[in-house]
């Protein structure tokens, strides 16, 4: 049976203001080929379908578009569980009718036994068995306890998380007893203990802290592919071959140009799961480019007669004393008529105006806990506070992202 694992695909992102919606258009069109040419019987995506939880129309075109068209090339069924982007309740509203076309939709971590897709063959055996765990939000796995610091609240929702591992594990082992030659995998929206990231891939720190990383024994060796999502580099959990992260389709930044992206796609039987990384072409080309200011226009110049009129996207780190306007239009100019477009300059301000270059880089360039750093920086806070500021801010800020806020249920 062939199964095909992808996830990260944050439908609706930008990059700098730059939208993707070219690059994920054709993503889905390379899958759609893929998934035809490979006679893939079922599609599992783990999470961070959308990029926000309130996705624009037409990033949710191109997902309602892409399902019926994958069902009419020949993939029997395709699971999708949710990431901490997604919003539960956005995933979830048209769960019935995705149902009845054998698109299952798991959004909510309240119930284990919810989260358990049995697929059968033809002969009415059961062929499949998915345990499709979302994003475990604080409030799916644990009860807030009155007057507990933010250490014993992370220690209770890694235990919560554990054990609602442990019941799912536990239902489909039962059912496995029963059926041995069912295939049995696991899905799951989570930091695994030892997983890497790379600055400026887009990886949101779930829950408060970076303590929640979930060691990887929480998925039981009987089990036959772990399809994991959340870490957008492909990569293997503790050097096991079937536990895996496929990774987000596009580089999801400038730190990740040259990334070969993935979607893994498993030959699998029950006991043996053969799993081949296929790559993923890239849509659009990305190059982040560290120079002297003085030097900068001349390698974009140079840079702009090799690469003709194919299209490069361009972050250029300067060193160096230039006024940040007068680099810029230097830039510009070089980059002219050519592909090359600049999304972003960054300044290190180590020029005479370097005060005015910092000032002016752009809020699109900073992430919100470096706008609440820089703000700390600004108002000389000390360091003893400055921890117990930023650990409350991350709080907030990991509240709101959860908040769900236009699920249209009565907020607590
Ligand atoms: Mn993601």
């Amino acid at each position: 049976m062939k199964i095909l694992h992808s996830s990260d695909w944050h439908l609706g992102r930008s990059l700098y203001g730059r939208s993707r919606h070219r690059e994920h258009a054709q993503f889905l069109d390379w899958l759609l080929k893929l998934l035809k040419d490979e006679a893939v019987e079922v599609l599992l995506i783990s999470g961070d379908v959308f990029d926000t939880t309130t996705p624009s129309n037409r990033a949710q075109e191109l997902y309602y578009g892409f399902l019926p068209r994958a069902l009419a090339g020949g993939c029997r069924h395709i699971i999708i569980c949710a990431g901490n982007h997604d919003s539960p309740t956005f995933l979830a509203a048209p769960q019935a009718l995705l149902k009845g076309l054998n698109i299952h939709v798991v959004s909510s971590g309240e119930d284990p036994a919810a989260e358990l897709i049995p697929i059968h063959g033809q002969d009415g055996r059961l062929q499949l068995l998915v345990c499709a765990v979302p994003y475990l939000r604080d409030r799916d796995v644990r009860t807030a306890q009155a007057g507990e610091n933010f250490q014993e609240k992370e220690s209770r929702l890694l235990g919560g998380i554990r054990e609602h591992y442990e019941q799912i594990h536990k239902l489909a082992s039962s059912q496995k007893k029963d059926n041995p030659q069912a295939i049995v995998i696991s899905m799951g929206h989570l930091f695994t203990a030892g997983g890497t990231t790379v600055e400026g891939d887009g990886v949101r720190d779930l829950y408060v802290g970076s303590l929640a990383h979930v060691a990887a024994d929480i998925f039981p060796d009987w089990l036959d592919y772990v399809a994991l999502g959340h870490l957008h580099r492909p990569q293997t959990v503790g050097g096991c071959d079937s536990v895996r992260y496929c990774g987000s389709p596009l580089a999801m930044g400038f730190a990740e140009c040259g990334q070969q992206k993935v979607v893994n796609l498993l030959d699998a039987q029950a006991g043996s799961c053969a799993v081949r990384s296929i790559p993923v072409p890239v849509f659009q080309n990305l190059q982040r480019i560290a120079d002297t200011a003085a030097a900068m226009p001349e390698r974009l110049r140079r840079l702009a007669e090799v690469s003709g009129e194919s299209s490069l996207w361009l972050e250029l780190h300067c060193s160096g004393s230039e006024a940040a306007g007068v680099l810029k239009e230097r830039c510009l100019e070089a980059v002219a008529g050519s592909g090359l477009d600049i999304l972003l300059i960054r300044n290190d301000g180590s020029g005479p105006d370097g005060a005015l270059s910092e000032s002016s880089a752009s809020l699109d360039s900073l992430d919100e806990f470096q706008v609440f750093s820089q703000l700390l920086d600004v108002k000389n806070i000390e360091e003893s506070e400055r921890q117990t500021l930023l650990s409350r801010y991350r709080h907030l800020v990991a509240q709101l992202a959860e908040a769900d806020i236009q699920s249209g249920a009565e907020q607590p």
